[in-house]
């Protein structure tokens, strides 16, 4: 049975990539931070019924000792550093720890595997936003990077050390550029999550309106699900390289917010206001993907629509909160 080392397993995609890892009889180690609510962060987790299967193990991305002894331990076959501080507006209020974590981070992983475990096969966590004020559209592997937050430099600088280590080190080191993808286990801080919350808080009575920032900004929305599969199938070639994976369709805040509020039977021009203060100090105004290289060489294709995608987080987060009244 092939052994997987998961950094970020607490977060989205750490959750539904345990998942699939579990059902395809993989031992599934999962590295996260020490934490003083360790009885409530492996809620994903539990939300899909994998906590019990997944090793916890404790790391940490600004400690090289703490990452080099799990590799060392457990000696995996395929490395997902997945972990990040990952929300791109947090990152113009702490941009010295954004590049510590989500930037110098990916190198430190990648120093561990090298010194424990150099013929593990790794994977990173590269971003849409790389492309930031996009140069082309669509995006694809060959269009120029334009980070536009501490987020997005600090990722195009960890994408560029994993071709690096890649080029270097002989090391199977393989970068997704991976756009938007979202799903119930979303964090709440992220903008199709704050609205199907919202719609849902409105749906049951609890809220009456929403507070947004750029309603305007078009991003390329997938389903996290979708996503991780493509992080496997990375890992599966012969050879590593990097993929644009992104399902091919845009539309705007405002669109989403549409589909979300009507999967409730309501009208988002009846609940939406928008606050200039939520506007970020410089904007990604468009990402649109073109993944057609993935769908080539590995036979990945985003498979849910965005219309699914809304109804699916409305609907859950409506249980959610009924669950609790
Ligand atoms: P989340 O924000 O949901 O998860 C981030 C994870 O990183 C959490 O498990 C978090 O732990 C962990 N983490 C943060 N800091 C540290 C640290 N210092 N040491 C160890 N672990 C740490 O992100 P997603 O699941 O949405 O995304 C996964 C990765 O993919 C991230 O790198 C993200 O930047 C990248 N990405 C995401 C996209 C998306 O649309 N979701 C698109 C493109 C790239 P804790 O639970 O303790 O906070
Ligand atoms: P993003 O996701 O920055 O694309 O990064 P987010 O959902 O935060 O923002 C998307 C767009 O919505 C606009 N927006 C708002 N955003 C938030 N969070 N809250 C609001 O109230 C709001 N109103 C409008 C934003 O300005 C932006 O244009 C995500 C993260 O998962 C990254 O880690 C990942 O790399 C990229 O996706 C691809």
């Amino acid at each position: 049975m092939p052994t997987a080392m998961i950094t970020g397993i607490t977060g989205q995609d750490g959750a539904y990539l345990s998942q699939l890892l579990l059902g395809k009889g993989y031992t599934v180690i999962g590295v996260m931070r020490r934490s003083a609510s360790s009885d409530v962060i492996g809620e994903r987790l539990r939300y899909l019924d994998v906590l019990d299967r997944v090793t916890l193990v404790e790391g940490n991305l600004t400690d090289l000792g703490s990452l080099i002894r799990l590799v060392q331990k457990y000696q995996p076959n395929e490395v997902y550093h997945l972990a990040a501080q990952s929300f791109v507006a947090t990152s113009w209020q702490q941009p010295s720890l954004t590049g510590l974590v989500t930037g110098l981070g990916a190198v430190t992983m990648l120093e561990a595997v090298r010194i424990a475990r150099p013929e593990a096969r790794f994977y990173q966590a590269s971003s849409s936003e790389m492309f930031g004020k996009v140069q082309a559209t669509p995006q694809s592997e060959t269009t120029p990077f334009y980070p536009r937050s501490p987020y997005a430099a600090a990722k195009l600088y960890a994408h560029w050390m994993t071709v690096n280590y890649r080029e270097s080190f002989g090391m199977h080191a393989s970068s997704g550029i991976l756009f938007n993808h979202e799903s119930p286990l979303r964090g709440i801080e992220f903008v199709t999550r704050r609205i199907s919350h919202a719609v849902a808080q409105i749906k049951l009575g609890l809220a009456k309106d929403l507070t947004l920032g750029n309603t305007a900004a078009k991003r390329d929305w997938g389903h996290a699900r979708d996503y991780v599969y493509a992080m496997w199938l990375m890992l599966q070639q012969d050879v590593a390289d990097d993929y644009v994976i992104a399902t091919g369709r845009t539309a705007s805040v405002a669109e989403f917010a549409a589909l979300a509020f009507g999967a409730a039977g309501l009208r988002a021009e009846d609940h939406i206001r928008t606050d200039p203060a939520l506007m970020r100090p410089a904007e990604v105004e468009l990402l649109l993907g073109d993944a057609r290289k993935a769908e080539q060489k590995i036979g990945w294709k985003a498979q849910v629509q965005l219309e699914a995608l809304a109804s699916e987080m409305v609907e859950a987060d409506i249980g959610r909160l009924k669950a609790k009244l």
